[in-house]
């Protein structure tokens, strides 16, 4: 049995991430992910908007994945990959060479995939941000001048 582990805060899951997984599982039989705990999201300088458990649920319900691990320290992967019998660790290519995983290599094959372009956690965020706000200017009552001034 070919074991796969992934690492990721994958917040607010969209397609990128379901294909990374989709193609990690692919690469083995059984598809471990290293999801980054609320903590390490802070030492990450990342904020995500579901909570660690409610992210760990969401990821418990893709086909792909067989098992979620907390990812707690950027140290912790060669224990990881020794504890879990991993043959190889795969990520996309936005990680591509990185000290992080490049270290791994002695304990286990390490991956880069083809990062889905076009979409991101943060692509998201902005985009919502963007139409909350322009929904909110469109809400807000003309003022007298406005309607006096109105092209
Ligand atoms: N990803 C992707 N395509 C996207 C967005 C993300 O392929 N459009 C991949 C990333 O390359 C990563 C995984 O999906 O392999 C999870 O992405 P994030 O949740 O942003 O993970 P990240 O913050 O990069 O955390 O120790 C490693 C870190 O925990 C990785």
């Amino acid at each position: 049995m070919r074991r796969i582990l992934t690492y990721g805060t994958f917040d607010l899951l969209h397609y990128g991430h379901i294909r990374l997984l989709k193609r990690a599982k692919q690469l083995g039989d059984y598809l471990v992910v290293a999801l980054s705990t609320d903590e390490f999201n802070a030492i990450k300088n990342k904020k995500a908007y579901h909570n660690y458990e409610t992210r760990k649920k969401m990821l418990e319900a893709i086909r792909y994945v067989d098992l979620v691990i907390p990812e707690e320290n950027w140290e912790q992967k060669v224990n990881d990959v020794k504890k879990y019998f991993i043959d190889a660790v795969v990520m996309g290519s936005d990680w591509k060479d990185s000290e992080k995983f490049e270290i791994l290599r002695p304990y286990c094959d390490v991956i880069y995939l083809e990062r889905t372009e076009g979409v991101s956690t943060t692509k998201i965020k902005q985009d919502l941000g963007l139409q909350a706000t322009r929904k909110n200017v469109n809400q807000i009552p003309e003022t007298k001048f406005e309607r006096e001034h109105r092209k």
